[in-house]
């Protein structure tokens, strides 16, 4: 992949457009259509490089990490590696030792609650979480809650989807052990204001984990930037495979930290009087790790670097922009989450047609939206509602995307009234 250099005066969302025949999914018809696919916020979709680096590696390389001799394990231990340091410098971790492989953002966020929060959390303690929240950021508190006797508590939204930021910030109280945010709201879009919250938790010494998980693949996170304690974020919604995912956490905690699985590679020796450890990161690394994914999630970090973060954010920005305007010319149809600061979602609702007949009538145009309480079950029940339609920019979404958007929901409208 490489940007036509006679494109270089281009405007972004030009340029970026560029890159679309770099995505052999998005280049099929669906139901005699061509395929427009507006959930990226579920999953996104893979460039070539990624699909072929992945190939790549399981024809040539393949075989287990950090236990051979031969040639292939040698291989397999530095492209697999060779993804860690990618990550590192995509997040501005400070170390490699920082970097943790999971299947996701789910099994980061269990890890820390498990590892960091069971290990430390007395009856009485309090972990703070929003009311915006994916149920991956939900349920393992309240699992961890109920074997320490900790509480979780909540911090509200508005009608718009905004955290009452003045409310979070009371909430953070000597008894707190935790403050644990999305940083980008899957089912609104809201880009909190973490910054603001991490400078303020830290000022009372309550650490931070951001599920990063609908922010790290629309802008630039710089981890020691937001000084943050943990950040949490998968493969799939950036470019990348499934079932691979990332714990950032900073060393001092990990470094404490107990392992969390047991297992192969995550031991130093292992003994029936007693097993010691490996170091970081490995220590949180039990059993084979995910190798092909952490070679696409590489590539994907290398593709996503060269076109640039900043620049897939003010085109996704302008997109954004453009699909809200349209949706609100549409009679009938409610915007769910409003936030003044939104990235890649939005979410709505058409007259009194149930989300998922919306979502079938767009399918059947070749339109792929996602409907249904998109795993934040407590937001649907704040706006009193089952579930929305939600569309969700890529990279590789344009104008012309949200164009037969509107016009199958015109379809959709018709079919209805
Ligand atoms: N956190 C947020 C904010 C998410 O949007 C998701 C997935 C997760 C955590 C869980 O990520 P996983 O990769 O471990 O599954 N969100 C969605 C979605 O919006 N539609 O499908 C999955």
């Amino acid at each position: 992949m490489k940007l036509a250099d006679s494109n270089e005066n281009m405007p972004d969302s030009n340029r970026i457009l560029h890159h679309l025949s770099d995505f052999p999914a998005l280049n099929q018809k669906i139901n005699g259509h061509q395929l427009v696919y507006l959930d990226s916020a579920a999953s996104s979709q893979p460039p070539s490089c990624v699909i072929d680096a992945i190939a790549e590696y399981e024809r040539n390389d393949h075989a287990n990490v950090h236990r051979g001799v031969h040639t292939l394990s040698h291989r397999a231990t530095e492209v697999y590696e060779n993804s860690r340091d990618k990550v590192v410098s995509f997040i501005n971790a400070k170390s490699r030792n920082e970097i943790v492989f999971t299947r996701g953002t789910t099994e980061s966020i269990n890890l820390i609650a498990q590892s960091f929060s069971r290990s430390s959390l007395k009856k009485g303690d309090k972990i703070i979480i929003t009311h915006l929240e994916h149920h991956s950021n939900i349920v393992p508190w309240q699992l961890v809650c109920e074997q320490t006797g900790a509480k979780l508590e909540i911090a509200a939204i508005d009608e718009t989807g905004e955290v009452n930021s003045q409310a979070l910030i009371n909430m953070l109280d000597d008894k707190v052990k935790l403050l644990a945010i999305s940083h980008v709201s899957n089912a609104l879009g809201t880009i909190n204001p973490i910054e603001k919250w991490i400078s303020v938790a830290r000022d009372r010494h309550i650490p931070t984990l951001i599920d990063g998980a609908q922010a790290v693949p629309h802008m630039s996170v710089d981890v020691q930037e937001l000084d943050c304690d943990f950040y949490a974020f998968s493969g799939h919604k950036m470019l990348g495979p499934t079932g691979i995912g990332i714990l950032y956490g900073k060393e001092e905690h990990l470094d404490k930290m107990p392992p969390w699985q047991g297992g192969g590679d995550m031991i130093l020796e292992v003994r029936f009087s007693g097993t010691t450890y490996n170091e970081l990161p490995y220590k949180f690394e039990a059993g084979t790790p995910n190798i092909s994914g952490a070679v696409g999630l590489g590539a994907a970090i290398s593709y996503l670097q060269d076109i640039g973060m900043d620049r897939i954010k003010t085109h996704e920005k302008e997109i954004l922009a453009y699909m809200t305007a349209e949706l609100k010319k549409i009679d009938g149809l409610r915007l769910i989450g409003t936030a003044k600061k939104k990235a890649s979602v939005q979410s709505f609702l058409l007259d009194d047609i149930h989300p998922h007949d919306i979502g079938t009538i767009l399918d059947n145009q070749g339109i792929a939206i996602r409907t249904g309480h998109h795993c934040a079950m407590p937001v649907m029940e704040y706006f009193n509602i089952s579930g929305t339609a939600r569309a969700s920019l890529g990279l590789y979404n344009n104008k012309t995307d949200i164009d037969r958007l509107i016009e199958s929901i015109g379809i959709a409208k018709k079919i209805f009234n």
